[in-house]
């Protein structure tokens, strides 16, 4: 039996772990806060995510999985620490802290693998590099060194992480083929090998990709309204084409890998007006111009109330980083308009959650900003009832009009 020490026990460590943990690996999960290891330790979990509560008991339970905050001699040292963006350029700091932590216990014939988002190059040149530094180890010729990208949508991370297909850059055909061992023993998805760079970038431009497409559809949203054409009645027809699948357009572009990916693809090359940048851009504006549309609805209002669905950065998930709501609540707040926020789901969001009927009291604009499913519960005539003028924003074409219109409300979308 092998032992893995992952670094990094957030929103991909942890289910990593637990995943070797439940198939045939003894594993320590390192982290550098003191209270997610006490937390975990002490058999609870820090993240909320479908199916995870689960896999970690279990991996508890048979004594497979340890919480600590330092590295162990182990067989395999897997990296998945956050890369967060500093300015427009990828943080890389607790990548290094994990390297070299990886130094000091590394011997020959180990493993390493990087699956932390990073710019093309980081594998061999900084994570290589500073283990041979301080172990005079080489990638390739003394252990294996791979990058291995995770890919899965929070939500729904344990299932995508058993049965998405996977790509493995090694810095030699045998660094590849030894990571591709390792994960075999719980991927039911295809793994594809390739060199590191090519690997680093495949995870870069799959978000990208997407960031793009989002551009697109929320930059469409904006002409259409130019038009007086409805975007969404465009986007589905548009898709009816066998070649063409545009996005959904909304408020913005939120959660940690897509608005920021985008810059790792540009950050080392010299070039200028790149496509990749301006459609960062354009979805960066997207909640100023949405709440510009909210400041203009309520503009015959004298102190007018707005009752804001959603703080999550996405439908049904917890998790508020990077949300688009956080940008339309700060807009709202500088521009001294009163507002409400509710959120069944979202935890730890800059600004006060209120619950439903104290959100929606005396408001007189709903807007939707999260299509979470707990909304299709939501009673339209009593929150009419409730509501001042009755008004809905939809920016995610959540609701359905004509009921929206039976309950005397007047809709408009993005
Ligand atoms: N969004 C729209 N319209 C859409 C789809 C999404 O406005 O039609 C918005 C969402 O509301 C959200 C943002 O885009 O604010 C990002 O959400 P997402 O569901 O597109 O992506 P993430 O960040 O949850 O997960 C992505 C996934 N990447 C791709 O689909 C290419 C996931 O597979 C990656 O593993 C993850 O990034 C990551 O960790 O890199």
């Amino acid at each position: 039996m092998k032992k893995i020490c992952v670094m990094g026990l957030g929103y991909i460590g942890l289910p990593t772990s637990c995943m070797f943990a439940n198939n045939g690996f003894e594993v320590l999960g390192v982290d550098i806060d003191k209270e997610i290891i006490g937390k975990l330790n002490s058999g609870k979990i820090h993240i909320d995510e479908p199916d995870l509560e689960e896999a970690f008991n279990e991996a508890i339970g048979n004594n497979k999985l340890k919480a600590s905050l330092e590295a162990e001699p182990s067989d395999v040292y897997i990296i998945t620490v956050p890369t967060p963006l500093n300015g427009n350029k990828a943080e890389l700091k607790y990548v290094i802290d994990a390297s070299r932590e990886i130094a000091r216990h590394i011997v020959r014939d180990n493993i390493v693998i990087l699956e932390s988002t990073s710019p093309p190059g980081t594998t061999e040149d900084m994570v290589g590099k500073i283990i041979f530094g301080s172990s005079g180890l080489k990638p390739g010729k003394d252990y294996y060194l791979a990058f291995c990208p995770e890919r899965v949508l929070p939500g729904k991370i344990i299932r995508e992480l058993v049965n998405n297909d996977r790509i493995i850059g090694g810095v030699d055909e045998i660094s590849g083929r030894k990571a591709k061992e390792i994960y075999d023993s719980f991927v039911k998805g295809d793994i594809y090998l390739t060199d590191l760079k090519t690997a680093e970038l495949v995870k870069l431009v799959e978000n990208t990709f997407r960031d793009v497409n989002l551009a697109f559809s929320n930059e469409l949203s904006i002409i259409c309204r130019d038009y007086d054409i409805d975007v969404w009645k465009v986007i589905e027809l548009a898709n009816k084409h066998p070649r063409v699948n545009i996005l959904n357009p909304g408020p913005g572009v939120g959660g940690h890998c897509i608005p920021i990916d985008p810059w790792f693809v540009i950050q080392n090359i010299n070039r200028e007006n790149t496509l990749i940048e301006k459609c960062r851009y354009i979805n960066d504006q997207m909640p100023i111009v949405v709440t510009k549309r909210i400041i203009d609805l309520v503009s015959d209002i004298k102190n007018p109330k707005i009752a804001i669905f959603g703080a999550s950065y996405k439908e049904d998930v917890a998790d508020t980083r990077e949300s688009p709501t956080k940008t339309i609540c700060a807009e709202l707040s500088k521009n001294k308009v009163n507002f409400a926020v509710y959120d069944p789901i979202a935890s730890d969001f800059n600004f006060k959650l209120s619950g439903l009927n104290d959100s929606v009291k005396d408001a007189d604009l709903l807007v939707l900003l999260v299509g979470h499913n707990a909304f299709r519960d939501i009673d339209l005539k009593e929150v009419s009832s409730l509501m001042g003028k009755n008004r809905i924003l939809d920016t995610r074409n959540f609701f359905d009009p004509e009921l929206a219109e039976k309950n005397n409300f007047q809709y408009y979308k993005i």
